[in-house]
Formats: structure tokens, C-alpha cells, sequence
């Protein structure tokens, strides 16, 4: 068992580790950087040590720095939250190396799905469906040419390195195939230091949908149904919300069991989410990811269950603590992010906190590291909360979202608070009727400066 646990993240997620570990009688150990002496999160834990300067590079990214915080503290196992370490291959090694527990899968399946080819050839292989596209990578303008008059125009040009939105082109045309290869690969050059691409026929209106799995590490997983997560900018999520509203229970099962099924052949240990793109009721894999997401309590809400429970339960060696047919799904839940950004642009707002006060009341849950009088630090992302909600239906997770919305008091500094009442007053998001684009257009119209 599990004396201690050091949880090498801040914030609303380092909070949320605290807890599950309080109610597993683990003691928490708090990492923070010297902007973060006054978070919550050191507050809330049950020891603290400071791993550096405000940068993220030099304390919350710094290996050396939460390696030796764990070994000063004598934590057995270290939870990475979401950001941060939690997809660094090469961090999971480190402590493979040492002998200190990864609350996470191995970094093996992390560095096989962090190679955004590798990741679709291992998953193609398991028999989950994906994108039709190239059969890896593409090494210059002629075979993308040849591929993409293959598979037909639109297609979109990817870094193999990339994920997450980062580095991709689309090419309508031929015409535009040169230009598109060309910017694609300098991009990827440029941000990922590695200029494989490989291509992919473009979806032009489809849905983001993933499928939370969670594995044992022994061949048992099971699924946790799928979050539409469609409403984005700038391929940041905004709004997300489980069941998704364009999935009927029989695709539901269907899809879940190719997820579980190819987690379990791979015998995946813990929390992952697969992620497709959803159009004219077919699925098509795009990226796994290898950790406990932002937005997992809308899965925790409609299941009944605690992830990050779970998650440090088989890192243990337990198992799971319910099997499939366990898991039933029990009404409807949306989660909305609240970060401290200015409309219309969403540019960053930290500052200090003059006044919080959180909504409450049946199935509202508010998770954030805020407090009267906390000063948001400039150094990190400006997620500063997350608000969900929990219905016996939709209609009723809408209007309960409404209803704590006008609850919710964050002053001080500017939030995306007043976006969330605008788009609960759209018939289309009253409807669930949206795709990837619609965010964007609807931001366009109604909050252009
Ligand atoms: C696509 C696509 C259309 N067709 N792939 C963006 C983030 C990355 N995870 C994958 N992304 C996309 N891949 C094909 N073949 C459109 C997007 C995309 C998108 C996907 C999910 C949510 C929001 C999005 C916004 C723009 C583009």
C-alpha cells in the first residue's frame, strides 16, 4: 500500500488528487514553484516542498526537481495530474529507473502514443477504426500528392510529433498541396524539432468524441462511455459534456467495446481517453492520450465513480474496483471552464481574486484552487475552475448549469464566466446540435471586437 503520494502538479487538479488520496488514508505531498507558496494546494496537502522558480521549465517541467522533492519527502508514488509531466515518456522512465510508482500507464504505451503514426498503426491494428489516410509517414511532396489523389481532397497534412491541434494544414486542392506540405513540415521543424508529417483525408464537419477507458494493466479494461468534447477555440475545450448527445446507447456499447477490447490487448494500466472524430455516424480514431483529462469529472458524475481512486488503485497492483457491468450510466452531466481571460480575445487576466464564491446544491460540483484574496500567478495556463453539473437528463444539466452559473462569483478579474450564459441561450447548444466548428463561428458573430 501506499504511504504517501507526491502529486507533481498545482491548481484545481493537484487539489483533486488531495482528495482522493485523503479518503484512501495516503498522505499528500505538495510540490510548488516560488510563485505558488499561498496555492491551495500547498495549503490543502499534507507536506509541501518548493521545486524552483516561477517558471514551469525550472519547477513543474524540472525532472531533477520532482525527482529529488520525492526522494527528500519519501513519497512512494507520484500522481502527474493533466499538463505538465503527465505525457513525458522519458520523466516515467526516470522513475521506472528509481523505483518510484508512475500513477499512470508505463512509458512504453506513453511514447507509443505520443508518435501520433505509431499510435494510429497500433490502434488500427487492435481493430479501432481510423481516418483513412497515409500508411505512415510521408517523406516528400510527390508521395503526398500521390496519396492525397488517392484518398481524394480535402485531406490534412499532420505532424507525427504534434497532437492536440498543433501543426496540421489542410489542402483543399491540388493546387494547394505544395504549399500546405511545405508550411506543415517547416512547423513541425520548428515546434516539435521533428518534420514528419503524414496525411489524412479531412473531415469537414464532424464531431470530437472521445471514449474514456481505464485498464488494469493485466488485460482487464473496461469503458466509461464517451464526452462530446466538440466545443473548442483555438483547440482549447471550453465546454464538454457526457453522454454525448449525438450517441444512442447501442453506438455507445458498440464503440466502447472496440476501445476496451484494444486497452485490454495491449494491457494498458490506467486512465486514457481515445479520441475520434464523429461525422455521419461513423468513427474515426485521431490521438490517445495517456492520462486523466481536464474534463474526467463529467465521466466521474454520470458512472458514479472516482477516477483518480481508481487510477492509484491499480497503480498499486489492486484491481479495479467494478467491471463493466457495473458501470452504469445514470443521467447527464456538463462540465464548463472557467479561466481567468478577457472577452473577446481571451487573453490571459491573473490577478488578484477580490471575492469567490462557489455555487452549490444537488449535483453541482465546483472544482478550483481559488480562495478570497489568491493572486493568480502570470507563469501558468488560466484555467482557474471547473463548475459541473449533474442531471437526471439534459434539459435538467442545462438548467442546473444555468442555475449555478448565476451563483457562481469569481471578482477580480476577467473570466470566461458571462461566455457560458450566451451559449446557453443558443438553441443549438439547447439542442445539442453543434461540430468542431461551431465555437468558432458563433465567437465570430456574436463577440468579435
Ligand atoms: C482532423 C480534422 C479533420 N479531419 N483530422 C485538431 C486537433 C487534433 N487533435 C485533431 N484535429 C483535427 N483533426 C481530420 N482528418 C479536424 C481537426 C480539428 C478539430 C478536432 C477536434 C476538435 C476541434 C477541432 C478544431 C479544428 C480542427
Amino acid at each position: 500500500m501506499f504511504q504517501k503520494i507526491l502529486i507533481a502538479n498545482r491548481g484545481e487538479i493537484a487539489l483533486r488528487v488531495i482528495r482522493a488520496c485523503r479518503e484512501m488514508g495516503i498522505r499528500s505531498v505538495a510540490v510548488h514553484s516560488t510563485a505558488d507558496s499561498d496555492a491551495m494546494h500547498v495549503r490543502m496537502a499534507d507536506e509541501s516542498v518548493c521545486i524552483g522558480p516561477p517558471p514551469g521549465a525550472q519547477s513543474y517541467l524540472s525532472i531533477p526537481a520532482i525527482v529529488s522533492a520525492c526522494e527528500i519527502s519519501g513519497a512512494d508514488a507520484i500522481h502527474p495530474g493533466y499538463g505538465f509531466l503527465s505525457e513525458n515518456a522519458n520523466f516515467v522512465q526516470v522513475l521506472e529507473d528509481h523505483d518510484i510508482t508512475f500513477i499512470g500507464p508505463t512509458s512504453d504505451h506513453i511514447r507509443i502514443m505520443g508518435d501520433k503514426i505509431t499510435a494510429k498503426d497500433t490502434m488500427k491494428a487492435l481493430g479501432v477504426p481510423c481516418v483513412p489516410g497515409s500508411d505512415g509517414g510521408v517523406p516528400d511532396l510527390a508521395t503526398a500528392e500521390k496519396v492525397a489523389e488517392q484518398i481524394g481532397y480535402p485531406v490534412i497534412i499532420k505532424a507525427t510529433a504534434g497532437g492536440g491541434g498543433r501543426g496540421m494544414k489542410v489542402a483543399r486542392t491540388a493546387a494547394e498541396m505544395t504549399r500546405a506540405f511545405q508550411t506543415a513540415r517547416a512547423e513541425a521543424k520548428g515546434a516539435f524539432g521533428n518534420d514528419e508529417v503524414y496525411i489524412e483525408k479531412y473531415l469537414e464537419k464532424p464531431r470530437h468524441i472521445e471514449v474514456q477507458v481505464f485498464g488494469d494493466g493485466k488485460g482487464n479494461a473496461v469503458h466509461l462511455g464517451e464526452r462530446d468534447c466538440s466545443l473548442q477555440r483555438r483547440h482549447q475545450k471550453v465546454f464538454e459534456e457526457a453522454p454525448g448527445p449525438a450517441i444512442d446507447a447501442e453506438t455507445r456499447a458498440r464503440i466502447g467495446k472496440v476501445c476496451a477490447e484494444a486497452v485490454a490487448r495491449i494491457n494498458y494500466i490506467g486512465a486514457g481517453t481515445i479520441e475520434f472524430l464523429y461525422e455521419n455516424g461513423e468513427f474515426f480514431f485521431i490521438e490517445m492520450n495517456t492520462r486523466l483529462q481536464v474534463e474526467h469529472p463529467v465521466t466521474e458524475a454520470i458512472f458514479g465513480v472516482d477516477l483518480v481512486r481508481e487510477q492509484i488503485r491499480v497503480a498499486e497492483g489492486l484491481p479495479m474496483s467494478f467491471t463493466q457491468d457495473d458501470l452504469v450510466l445514470n443521467g447527464h452531466a456538463i462540465e464548463v471552464r472557467i479561466n481567468a481571460e478577457k472577452l473577446p480575445n481571451f487573453s490571459p487576466c491573473p490577478g488578484r481574486i477580490t471575492a469567490f464564491h462557489a455555487p452549490g446544491g444537488l449535483g453541482v460540483r465546483m472544482d478550483s484552487a481559488l480562495y478570497d484574496g489568491y493572486v493568480i500567478p502570470p507563469y501558468y495556463d488560466s484555467l482557474i475552475g471547473k463548475l459541473i453539473v449533474h442531471g437526471r437528463d439534459r434539459p435538467e444539466a442545462l438548467a442546473r448549469l444555468a442555475r449555478a452559473l448565476g451563483e457562481l462569483i469569481v471578482d477580480g478579474v476577467d473570466t470566461t464566466i458571462p461566455l457560458f450564459s450566451a451559449l446557453l441561450a443558443e438553441p443549438e447548444i439547447q439542442a445539442g446540435s453543434y461540430d468542431i466548428h461551431w465555437l468558432e463561428r458563433w465567437l465570430e458573430r456574436n463577440l468579435a471586437a
